[in-house]
């Protein structure tokens, strides 16, 4: 099939050829056996393996989940469906701030035996890089428990893991009515302990009217900038609140969630090289009405990656191949831009140049799924794990126990 987007071409009876942790020649069979010296291309290739016809594509990237956390919010899904909003249930003190109550009285090793649990079945569905969130410890010992947490997890499993700092994710109880003094500890005390202590790759926070204002989140960021932290934002999720130019305004690696965005903010995107980063499971969970503006996206060629936005208030979904099937039902996404959303895309939002696309030189990462093209992929709900996954140029061990 040609296709002028490099890395986004589908190649029959192809081959990739790896050394080490990464790729050395990818293309059609014959072309990339002809990079090996013919007679001892026997001894040369060590291992090889028949992927069956399936599809091989890069490692896939979940680029934006809040997979470390305690409890869940089985009761507050019941007051939604009762008639009670998201946001309502924040305001009586529910939603964020439960998970936070649950999460600072669990344990390093309980916390990291759940994430683990979850992470296992995220891999098995062909992730091979992973960004995990703070935000449910809103205190630095707390916070820095969740992040070290999230960093261990590349140690148990074949994930590479991105961990970001969400301190300013939620007002805590103890601030309460005094939100500019927790904006001032964020600041003061938290970036700069999680930025000497190597824990956290990005910063991010939650810039609406129940979170964080656009002049307490411009500190934080400012603040991050001074450490040379990269940020990102959860951005006009629930209202327009001029979070997509805010996070412009600090060439922010991503923009997430933005179903309120409007035109002068998907500009303002495309100007920074800030990625757009959807989130259709959150859109599915809080039955939003309002979808992001995808079409506004393409009109000013802002990359558009797809996430799980895994977490227990808004998106209780693991699997990123029914995030690729809710792109591109509920924002009529195609299945190729979908595919490219957490691939290519969404190591653009994390910041990697190494990963995301099928290449020599960049990492060996790959899932093989039994599918024959994009719209095979992106289709079934549910139905087909990985076949194969490879990270960091080794095979893995998929666990059909903990696959979904
Ligand atoms: N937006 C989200 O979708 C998650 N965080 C955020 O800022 C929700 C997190 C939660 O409800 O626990
Ligand atoms: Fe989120």
């Amino acid at each position: 099939m040609s296709d002028p987007v490099p890395g986004q071409q589908i190649i029959n009876d192809g081959a990739v050829l790896t050394d080490g942790d990464r790729i050395v020649a990818v293309g059609e069979r014959n072309s990339v056996l002809s990079n090996l010296i013919p007679a001892k291309a026997d001894q040369l290739i060590q291992e090889s393996v028949d992927c069956g016809g399936g599809l091989l594509l890069p490692g896939l990237i979940d680029c934006h989940t809040h997979l470390v956390f305690a409890g869940d919010r089985a009761r507050e899904f019941e007051q939604r469906l009762e008639g009670l909003s998201y946001e309502e249930i924040s305001r009586r003190g529910g939603g964020i701030r439960s998970t936070v109550a649950a999460t600072r009285q669990s344990s390093e090793e309980t916390l990291r035996l759940a994430a683990y649990e979850r992470a296992a079945r995220m891999c098995a569905n062909g992730v091979t890089t992973l960004e995990i969130k703070s935000g449910y410890g809103l205190n630095l010992d707390d916070e820095q428990k969740m992040l070290l947490v999230a960093q261990s997890l590349q140690d148990l499993l074949p994930v590479s893991v991105h961990s970001t700092f969400l301190g300013a994710h939620a007002i805590p109880e103890e601030f309460l009515g005094s939100s500019d003094d927790y904006v001032d500890l964020v600041c003061e005390e938290m970036l700069p302990s999680v930025a000497a202590q190597k824990i956290a790759n990005s910063v991010d926070a939650f810039c609406e009217t129940i979170a964080f204002s656009n002049a307490q989140i411009r500190k934080v960021f400012e603040k991050a900038r001074s450490l040379s932290l990269p940020v990102r934002l959860h951005a006009d999720q629930l209202t327009n609140s001029g979070g997509a130019a805010l996070a412009a305004e600090f060439h922010a690696l991503s923009a997430d969630h933005l179903e309120y965005a409007d035109e002068a903010g998907i500009r303002a995107l495309a100007q920074s090289g800030t990625v757009a980063v959807l989130l259709p499971g959150a859109f599915y969970f809080l039955n939003e009405r309002q979808c992001p503006p995808v079409e506004l996206c393409r009109e000013h060629g802002v990359p558009i990656a797809l996430a799980t936005d895994y977490n227990p208030g808004s998106s209780p979904v693991e699997s990123l191949l029914f995030v690729l099937n809710m792109g591109c039902v509920l924002f009529g996404m195609t299945p190729r831009e979908a595919v490219a959303g957490v691939t290519i895309h969404a190591a653009k939002a994390l910041g990697y140049a190494d990963r995301g696309v099928l290449a020599a030189g960049m990492r060996a990462d790959f899932a093989v799924f039994d599918a024959e093209t994009l719209a095979h992929l992106c289709y079934p709900i549910g139905a087909r794990p990985a076949q194969k996954v490879v990270q960091a140029g080794c095979q893995t061990q998929l666990h059909p126990h903990v696959s979904v």
